[in-house]
């Protein structure tokens, strides 16, 4: 009897669904929705215990906004733009996660998803057109459409050092940041990582702990955010100028508040020049990076010109003239990388009780019981934090084994970096959507627009086949081959290509990861989008839909 209902169980029918989304972020939230308004029947299943994505895992201290808040809400929705009210510029972690989760409510979208749901395995049965999914405690659904919304950002890669699990303090990497409080006050607190997390936990603990000990490997181009509180009047502006605040983000390459100054920077007088360099630099948010005379980021000797203008601005901050160099990358021009927006960081240094190590001058060797040895000598510690990043855009992927037509798996196929129609779909895996994903621009821009243009688009293809009666669609072997050329073309004499970071598919910790991959859309979101109206307005075309 037991055997019987235990084998019952195991083979029970799968929970079936037309849409199944992975994913309850920024992405998974307007997908369902678009498809629950379209009366589909879709589901969202969601690792987390709640919706939020990126932003109910990242509760480290210091987690906000780089883009201005009232860019990164979603634009679909008059009510939720007149109802909503942002209490910073930039705002922080707590504040989006409740943001999120008012929008959920709001759109009455939580009796869809399903939390504590970590799919780890998604099969395309050809013959039955049908996606089988299972989940780590052994659950299967399945469904027609497979639609990930699984993050760029979301699988987190803590270092390959030696010994970690033998640290007796608390340690984690920022992703997973203990959801109790974490006494921080009189604690000796280790950070290795200086990426745009890293300077944001360190900026803002710096004050909090007994003594904080940075282990940096290489230092990255750090800017002020100049982020303020918004007041009652100055949210009533804002919500008038919506429309206006969007329109601009339409025209920017980046989907941001900023754009480029057009003018190339020899254009202007020196005086001039530095006049508006120092403007930006007091300015709120990603001008200092993204609003730039046209060629600062694009060719080298308007590159270094503007490095040495912030390489002074960073000597200024820092009082001793030896951290201070070390702070300044060397290996990378200004905006390279991902530029991490900072309040106070480089004034953190100048603290007693703030130090840093240079894991160049002395690598770390292992983590012990006590702390950390780098090779000149171990340093204790009550906890470690790990700011090291993750195995960006394809990462997620990665975790979970989608294996396609002909029993081949996505790993296989994305081994040496990912392959993508429009950073949408993939050939050999039918009925299956990558919003947000690899070669597409959301990635690499101020997500939230460019995922609304993808989900958008998502939505409109699933109405067409239901429309048409169709059930199936797979992206055409040359439609592939056609965009990842456009795209490793768009790479060339790319100033960022030249360096090694998240954005070109590097990670040292993870095997393999240590060559150019092409992962993000470099064409600009006007041109992703223009690309993707037209694609729909021609069938679908690239696509095979039956
Ligand atoms: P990043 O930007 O990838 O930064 C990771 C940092 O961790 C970076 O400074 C790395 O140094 C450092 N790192 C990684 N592994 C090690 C080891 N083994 N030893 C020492 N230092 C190490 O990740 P973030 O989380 O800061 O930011 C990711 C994005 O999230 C960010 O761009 C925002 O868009 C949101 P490296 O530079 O590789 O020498």
């Amino acid at each position: 009897m037991v055997t019987e209902q235990g084998t019952a169980a195991a083979t029970a029918p799968a929970e079936r669904h037309e849409v199944i989304i992975i994913g309850a972020g920024v992405c998974g939230i307007y997908m369902l929705h678009s498809l629950l308004q379209m009366g589909v029947d879709a589901r969202v299943l969601e690792a987390g215990s709640g919706p939020g994505g990126t932003w109910y895992w990242n509760r480290y201290p210091g987690a906000r906004f780089d883009s201005e808040s009232y860019s990164y809400g979603y634009s679909f929705d008059e009510e939720i733009l007149q109802e909503w009210n942002w209490s910073e510029h930039f705002a922080a972690q707590p504040e989006t996660l409740r943001y999120l989760n008012f929008v959920v409510d709001k759109l009455d979208l939580r009796a869809c998803m399903q939390f504590d749901c970590r799919v780890v395995s998604a099969t395309f049965e050809d013959s039955e057109n049908l996606w089988t999914l299972t989940l780590d405690d052994g659950r299967t659904f399945a469904c027609t459409f497979l639609l990930t919304a699984i993050g760029m950002l979301s699988a987190a890669t803590p270092p390959r050092i030696e010994g970690r699990e033998r640290f007796r303090g608390q340690s984690f990497h920022t992703y997973y940041w203990p959801h109790e409080p974490v006494e921080l006050a009189g604690k000796r607190v280790a950070v290795i990582g200086t990426g745009a997390t890293g300077v944001q936990v360190i900026a803002e603990i710096a004050d909090k702990v007994g003594v904080l000990t940075v282990y940096q490997r290489r230092p990255n181009w750090c800017a002020p955010l100049n982020n303020a509180p918004i007041t009652p009047e100055e949210m009533d502006d804002i919500r008038a100028r919506y429309p206006e605040f969007f329109e601009q983000m339409s025209k920017t390459p980046g989907s941001f508040l900023h754009g480029p100054d057009y003018r190339a920077f020899d254009e202007v007088s020196e005086e001039e020049r530095t006049a508006f360099w120092n403007a930006l630099y007091r300015s709120p948010g990603f001008g200092v990076w993204l609003g730039n005379f046209r060629d600062v980021l694009v060719e080298e000797e308007p590159n270094r010109i503007y490095s040495a203008f912030i390489a002074d601005r960073i000597r200024e901050r820092v009082d001793d003239p030896e951290v201070a160099e070390k702070l300044i990358p060397k290996d990378h021009g200004f905006g390279t990388r991902r530029v991490p927006m900072e309040t106070r960081y480089y004034e953190a240094y100048n603290r007693d009780n703030v130090h840093l190590v240079d894991v160049n001058g002395t690598p770390i060797e292992c983590i012990t019981e006590k702390g950390i040895r780098t090779s000149d000598q171990e340093r204790e510690f009550d906890i470690i934090i790990y700011a090291t990043g993750f195995d960006a855009i394809t990462g997620a992927f990665d975790r979970i084994e989608f294996t396609g037509l002909e029993g081949r798996t996505l790993a296989e196929k994305w081994q040496d970096g990912p392959i993508t129609y429009l950073g949408l779909a993939t050939a050999g895996f039918p009925n299956l959507l990558t919003l947000a994903g690899p070669q597409g621009a959301s990635v690499s821009s101020n997500f939230p627009p460019n995922i609304e243009v993808g989900v958008r688009w998502a939505a409109g293809l699933i109405g067409y086949l239901r429309e048409h009666g169709l059930t199936r669609i797979e992206v055409l072997p040359e439609a592939e081959e056609a965009w990842v050329a456009d795209i490793m073309q768009s790479y060339e004499g790319a100033l960022l290509t030249s360096t090694r970071s998240w954005f070109t598919g590097y990670n040292s910790n993870v095997e393999g990861h240590d060559k150019l991959r092409y992962m993000i859309y470099l064409g600009g979101a006007p041109a992703y989008r223009e690309r993707l109206a037209d694609v729909a307005g021609h069938d679908y075309e690239g696509f095979k839909v039956s």
